[in-house]
C-alpha cells in the first residue's frame, strides 16, 4: 500500500498459516493529505507478496496504537485500535467466524479518545480484555483506564473502581505481584505519574502503588509496557516521555516480596 501514513503496527498471523501478517491504523489526516483515512488494515504475508485488506467500517479511522489478543474464544486473533476520532466508538474488530472480522462497538464508551490500547486478561477466564488508556472531558466519566470484557454478545464494564481521570495515556498490565492476577498500569498524560492497580476479591481496582517520574513536568507520555517474570520473581514497566525540550524513557523493576 503505496500511501498510509501509520503510527501504529502489530505483528500477528493474523489467518493461522504459519506466516506473520501485519495490522496498521492510520494516524490522522494531515492538511496536505486525503481526509478519508484508510482506517484499520491487515496487510496479509502472502507467499506472492503482500496483499492489503481494509477492515469493513474502519475508514475514516486514525489513532496512535494497535493491540491483537484472542477475545471471543475461537483462536483467530482479533483486534483492537487506540481510536483517536472522539465521534466514534469502534475500539475493537473481533473474528466472525468466516474469515472476516466485524467492529463490536455495543458497550463501548461514547466520546472518548482512545489514546492507547491493550487485549489483556484481567479477569483470570482465560479470554483476553479490552485495556484503554482513554481521554475525553471529565464531564463524560468515560476517561483514565477503562476496561471491558466481551461476553459473546457485548462489551461489559471492568472498570469498577478505577479514577476517571481526564487524561490517562500509556497503559499496560502484569502480573507484578505475582498472584496469578494481572495489575494495570497507567500512566497520566502530563502528571508524571504512574499508578498501579490491583484487581481486589470483589473485583473492583483499588491502587496499590504509584510511581513518580523524577522531573517529569512538561513532559508527555506516549506509551507503557509492563512484564513479569515468575522464575526471576521481577517485574518490569518501562514508560516513554517526550516534550518540547527532550525526553526520557523510564524502566522500574519490580522485586517480589
Ligand atoms: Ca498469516
Ligand atoms: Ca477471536
Ligand atoms: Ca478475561
Amino acid at each position: 500500500m503505496t500511501h498510509m501514513p501509520s503510527r501504529a503496527i502489530v505483528a500477528a498471523d493474523m489467518n493461522r498459516d504459519g506466516r506473520i501478517d501485519l495490522v496498521a491504523l492510520s494516524e490522522v489526516s494531515g492538511l496536505d493529505q486525503k481526509p478519508m483515512t484508510a482506517g484499520v488494515v491487515i496487510f496479509w504475508n502472502d507467499p506472492a507478496g503482500w496483499r492489503a485488506q481494509m477492515l469493513p467500517g474502519s475508514a475514516g479511522l486514525f489513532g496512535d496504537d494497535v493491540a491483537v489478543g484472542e477475545v471471543n474464544g475461537d483462536g483467530v486473533p482479533d483486534i483492537a485500535v487506540g481510536n483517536l476520532d472522539g465521534g466514534r466508538r469502534e475500539f475493537a474488530w473481533l473474528s466472525d467466524g468466516a474469515g472476516g472480522w466485524r467492529a463490536e462497538t455495543d458497550g463501548l464508551p461514547e466520546l472518548t479518545l482512545g489514546w492507547s490500547v491493550q487485549l489483556v486478561d484481567l479477569d483470570g477466564d482465560g479470554s483476553d480484555d479490552l485495556l484503554l488508556g482513554a481521554g475525553g472531558p471529565p464531564s463524560n466519566e468515560n476517561a483514565g483506564p477503562r476496561a471491558y470484557r466481551w461476553d459473546g454478545k457485548r462489551w461489559r464494564g471492568l472498570s469498577q473502581g478505577l479514577p476517571q481521570v481526564s487524561w490517562v495515556v500509556g497503559v499496560a498490565a502484569a502480573d507484578l505481584y505475582g498472584d496469578g492476577a494481572a495489575e494495570i498500569i497507567a500512566a497520566g498524560m502530563h502528571t508524571g505519574v504512574v499508578h498501579v492497580y490491583g484487581r481486589q476479591a470483589d473485583g473492583a481496582w483499588s491502587e496499590r502503588h504509584t510511581l513518580t517520574v523524577p522531573n517529569g513536568e512538561g513532559l508527555r507520555n506516549y506509551k507503557v509496557r509492563a512484564v513479569s517474570d515468575d522464575a526471576l520473581k521481577q517485574g518490569l514497566v518501562v514508560a516513554n516521555y517526550a516534550g518540547e525540550s527532550g525526553g526520557k524513557i523510564l524502566a522500574w523493576t519490580w522485586q517480589r516480596e
